[in-house]
């Protein structure tokens, strides 16, 4: 059986080489190598000093994360990191590509540690819900302080080599030849008293640095709770001495590790890698060397910047000279704030306004683009009519998207000569900054053009997941239900604060109702007004939205929407009150009152039943990729995993149960038995997720 770990030795040095694809990551039988080579270094005093190096891309990126599900099985790392900690020979990480989690500790519990220069070392533990582990909170405060430590574990950010040999995490820091540079730095310690952080006093420490920390860190969390349990542990242990600190570690962690935050962001984690397995993952994307923007609104400008920042030249076409003109004074505004936010290079930004963003009135212009992406008004015929020219300026085989975000992709495409190389490319605003793309894939679509939507996604940066063509796709659509079931609430008895309180309760930034009136009321309003004619007509229909937007209440660009803005502090609009208690007395509704939990219960419901809804019309490929839409666009708490996986945890006939209970009290338009079948079908694809 061929083993994860090797060992070899010459001159007296071994080499211990961590062979375990993709990432190294620290499974039981990598624990059970690395111990099996400790025991035979021990054992043979030929052997003067260890280098502990990694094969293949990176350095030991973390325990296998999949093994969290299943009982811990030994040897335990923070065992084998012990056994290497007490060698009486030097051992030497030697770290390239990113040594995270389990693999910095294990570097942690070496006694010295060269670092590449392009590495990257980090304890990422908090943002999969639990601890560090295997030392990782005891050694790095004795390597590097307290502050340095609350910073590094409860943020779980990760530190490159420059940074780690200005904090003393990094020895040494190789510009090539890593193992070369291993080499020399152990025979220079060969003969010095062997460093062990174990044997180091506890860091001192002020107790108001983690009272002032602990604020800070339990805001950002949003109610996360691995973060503060992390500063929490620090705090505990920062007197204590290394084997009481150890333990306390061991303790928090075996709580921690199978928690429901862990779940769900474990499952997280793995669902934001599976998004990229697509049907069309084998095709030839389209190299993209020229990008065109056609609008140079809020998202067309968003989109330039994106690419631009990701060093794509850009050509962005608006209607005449002036607004052109404009559209490239707003996307170099928003480059000249990434560069203040030290996210780009001014060199980089002169080079961008020298040339590579190129503002024009003129289609023609587009014509050496590989792929053009539309980001005009959302209205059906206006985008047609650009499809229409594009279709004639653009090269054949160029590919054509449009940015829409409820809009039939498959119309659009259908007004151009080359549908199979339309596709919609739905970006969140602000899109040089938002992480989320939806690549909508129209019936006609062909799979390179497809390939090609991903592969720019990637090289934005962006979370691309595929969606199929329906009303709002899969993030919006769902919006669309919870949005519907919040009007709902209102007019059955909840106030609009109290529905918002709910949302921020449960870990969403923001409050359905202060989100449309920060969008800008109008919008939906046109939206409701488009699909009228397609409603069906046994829907519960909640007029009180197009009432406040009838009095020309738009939210807060008109100072009043569902909150009155004129004090500053935004406040219960009056009249959009007068309006609810008006619509709930025309409609003969008793009003009830309802507890935070029933009003995300509810919500919550809709999002579920949506999404299975979407699961079913096969407009997702998974119940995964529903989870990232709204964890990455909707700020859906990630700690919660996302609605599917909420559901999952809840239990099918649980979710089943409690929407028909909502369907019995008549608030909602589906029929149980419909609810059922959808479920019930999307039941499989539940479980296959795994
Ligand atoms: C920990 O260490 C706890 C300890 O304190 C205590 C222990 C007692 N395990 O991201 P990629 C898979 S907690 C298992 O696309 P990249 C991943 O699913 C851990 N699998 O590559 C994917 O699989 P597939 C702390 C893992 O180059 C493939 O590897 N560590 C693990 O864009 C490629 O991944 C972390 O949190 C894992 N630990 O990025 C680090 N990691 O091909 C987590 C990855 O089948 N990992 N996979 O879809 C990362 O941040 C990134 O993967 C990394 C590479 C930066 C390493």
């Amino acid at each position: 059986m061929t083993t994860p770990v090797s060992l070899s030795h010459a001159d007296g040095i071994a080499v211990i080489t961590i062979d375990n694809p993709p990432v190294n990551a620290v499974s039981q039988a990598v624990r059970q190598g690395l111990a099996d080579s400790m025991a035979k270094i021990a054992a043979d005093a030929s052997i003067r000093g260890i280098i502990l190096s990694c094969a293949g891309r990176t350095f030991v990126a973390g325990a296998d994360i999949r093994e969290f599900g299943k009982p811990p099985a030994p040897p335990m790392l923070r065992d084998v990191i012990a056994g290497i900690e007490a060698l009486d020979k030097p051992v030497v990480a030697a770290i390239h590509g990113t040594a995270l989690g389990g693999g910095f500790e294990l570097a942690l519990g070496c006694h010295y540690r060269v670092m590449h220069r392009s590495a990257f070392v980090g304890l990422p533990e908090v943002t999969l819900g639990i601890i560090p582990g295997a030392g990782g909170t005891q050694r790095l405060p004795r390597l590097i302080g307290i502050q340095a430590s609350i910073d590094m574990i409860t943020s779980g950010r990760r530190v490159d080599a420059a940074e780690a040999l200005k904090l003393g995490i990094a020895d040494a820091v190789a510009e090539g030849d890593l193992l070369g540079s291993a080499r020399k730095l152990l025979m220079e310690k060969i003969a010095a008293p062997i460093p062990r952080l174990s044997d180091r006093p506890p860091a001192a420490t002020a107790p108001e640095i983690f009272a002032k920390a602990r604020q800070q860190i339990a805001t950002r969390a949003r109610g996360q709770i691995s973060p503060v349990s992390a500063l929490d542990l620090l705090a505990e242990t920062a007197h204590m001495d290394f084997a009481q600190g150890m333990a306390r570690e061991a303790e928090i962690f075996a709580g921690l590790r199978n928690s429901g935050q862990a779940r769900a962001l474990r499952h997280i984690f793995f669902a934001e890698r599976e998004i990229g397995k697509i049907p069309e993952a084998d095709a030839r994307p389209l190299p993209v060397a020229g990008l065109g923007v056609v609008g140079g609104g809020l998202m067309g400008t968003g989109i330039a910047a994106s690419a631009l920042l990701a060093g794509m030249n850009v050509t962005l076409i608006e209607r005449d000279a002036a607004s052109a003109e404009g559209a490239r004074n707003r996307a170099l505004g928003l480059l000249k704030a990434s560069v203040e936010r030290g996210k780009l290079a001014q060199a980089d930004y002169d080079a961008i306004a020298a040339g590579r963003l190129h503002a024009s009135a003129s289609y023609a212009d587009l014509a050496e683009a590989d792929l053009v992406i539309e980001a005009a008004f959302e209205d059906l015929a206006v985008k047609q009519a650009i499809f229409r020219e594009l279709d004639k300026v653009a090269k054949p085989e160029a590919v054509l998207a449009t940015n829409t975000s409820y809009l039939d992709v498959g119309a659009i495409a259908a007004v151009t000569a080359r549908p199979e190389r339309v596709i919609g490319l739905h970006f969140f605003s602000p899109a040089h900054i938002m992480k989320l793309l939806e690549v909508v894939v129209p019936p006609k679509a062909r799979p390179e053009a497809v390939a090609t939507g991903f592969a720019l996604g990637r090289r934005l940066g962006k979370i691309a997941v595929r969606a199929g063509v329906c009303d709002g796709f899969i993030g919006n659509r769902i919006l669309s239900a919870y949005r519907k079931q919040a009007d709902y609430l209102i007019e059955d008895g909840a106030a609009p604060a109290e529905v918002d309180a709910a949302f921020k309760n449960f870990g969403l930034p923001m409050g359905v109702f202060e989100m449309q009136d920060m969008a800008g009321l109008d919008i939906g309003w046109a939206n409701r007004r488009a699909l009228a004619p397609r409603r069906d007509p046994r829907e519960r229909y909640v007029e009180i939205g197009d009432l406040i937007c009838e009095r020309g209440h738009l939210g807060r660009k008109a100072g009043r929407g569902y909150y009155n803005y004129s004090g500053g502090v935004p406040v219960p609009d009056d009249e959009a009150l007068a309006i609810i208690a008006a619509e709930r007395t025309r409609k003969g509704i008793v009003s009830r009152s309802f507890t935070s939990d029933e009003i995300m219960d509810r919500i919550l419901l809709a999002m579920i039943n949506e999404g299975a809804r979407i699961l079913d019309e096969g407009i997702a490929l998974r119940s995964g990729d529903i989870d990232v839409v709204m964890v990455n666009g909707y700020g859906f708490p990630r700690w919660r995993g996302g609605p599917m996986h909420m559901a999952d945890e809840m239990g099918l006939a649980e979710v089943l149960r409690r929407i028909e209970a909502l369907a019995r009290d008549d608030t909602w338009f589906w029929k149980p038995s419909g609810l059922l079948k959808q479920l019930a079908d999307a039941k499989r694809r539940f479980a296959d997720k795994g």
